[in-house]
């Protein structure tokens, strides 16, 4: 793989990699390959663009969005770590998409795709837990590859939890269909995570979804038929998905996120939550995959 500092300039390969200045001089890296594009800014390593040449964007990103220091980026596929959801006086979902990664390297691989490695700094958030070291790796071909290495690089155990949160940009929310966890229990987050059980049939938005499946590795796949197309999102490492859609009341409550943009994203996350966290070794690494591929629907 090749290091930022060896290359005086982007890699001789199909496409490009380009750094520049995102919205509010943030550092961001833009990739372009024959097959898609993407971009990913250092502030969380959060890829907020990604599509397929020939395909619409994947990814929602708002237009409210804030890109400011310590705070997150509403949209793209913002990473949750070390914890899921809210801590006692600490940030909502953890500290890892609130601080600027480093790109340590990145590498054309002979189909014409790239893949870029990105590592979390110490930060101070981290000095009470196990020494860590977090690794992601976005690959950026037909389809779009997440990777977020672990590694416990204390002597004691490090528990986690993790998930990579796709905004996913949608037609019209009310008329996609999720499957793939028929039959899962999930702790309802509407209703103070009370333990239910899905149904056989697909899922369907009509009102404020938000759920955390529980002891699933099943790939989950969205149809999208206002677009025209299914996404299919397949992971590794990851016994739990969420799917969330904030629905009327949440998106008047997110200063964030415009009143009626519920309608155009839906979030299918993958990750190891709740009773699934991650209990890692010394020594020991975890590793969290996402494939998002994404096909016409007949
Ligand atoms: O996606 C599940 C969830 O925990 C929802 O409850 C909602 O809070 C969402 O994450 C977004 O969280 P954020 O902190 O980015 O507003």
């Amino acid at each position: 793989m090749a290091t930022i500092g060896s290359l005086p300039t982007p890699p001789r390969a199909p496409g490009r990699v380009v750094f520049l200045d995102g919205q509010n001089e943030m550092g961001m890296v833009e990739v372009s390959t024959e097959m898609s594009t993407a971009a990913i800014y250092l502030h969380g390593a959060q890829v907020t663009h990604f599509q397929k040449r020939g395909e619409l964007p994947l990814l929602f990103m708002s237009q409210c969005s804030r890109f400011s220091e310590g705070q997150p980026i509403r949209g793209g596929v913002p990473i949750i770590f070390p914890w899921f959801g809210a801590r006692e006086g600490l940030g909502q979902h953890g500290f890892a998409r609130i601080h600027e990664w480093e790109i340590k390297e990145f590498a054309p691989a002979p189909d014409g795709s790239f893949s870029l490695r990105f590592c979390l700094p110490e930060c101070p958030e981290a000095s009470t837990l196990p020494a860590f070291t977090a690794d992601y790796t976005v690959s950026v071909s037909d389809y779009l590859g997440l990777r977020l290495t672990i590694t416990n690089r204390s002597d004691t155990v490090f528990n986690f939890e993790d998930c990579l949160h796709p905004y996913f940009a949608v037609g019209d929310v009310t008329a996609v269909s999720i499957s793939g966890l028929a039959r899962r229990t999930y702790l309802d987050q509407t209703a103070k995570f009370a333990l239910r059980t899905e149904g056989a049939l697909p899922i369907r938005i009509a009102s404020e979804v938000d759920r955390i499946y529980l002891n699933t590795t099943d790939p989950v796949e969205i149809a999208d038929p206002r677009l025209g197309r299914k996404i299919l999102i397949e992971k590794e490492g990851s016994a739990s998905t969420v799917v969330w859609n904030p629905w009327v009341a949440k998106s008047q409550q997110m200063p964030d996120f415009a009143n009626d943009e519920y309608s155009r994203m839906v979030c299918v996350e993958s990750g190891n939550v709740a009773p699934n966290e991650v209990a890692l070794s010394p020594g020991e690494t975890h590793t969290l995959a996402v494939r998002i591929s994404t096909q016409t629907l007949a």
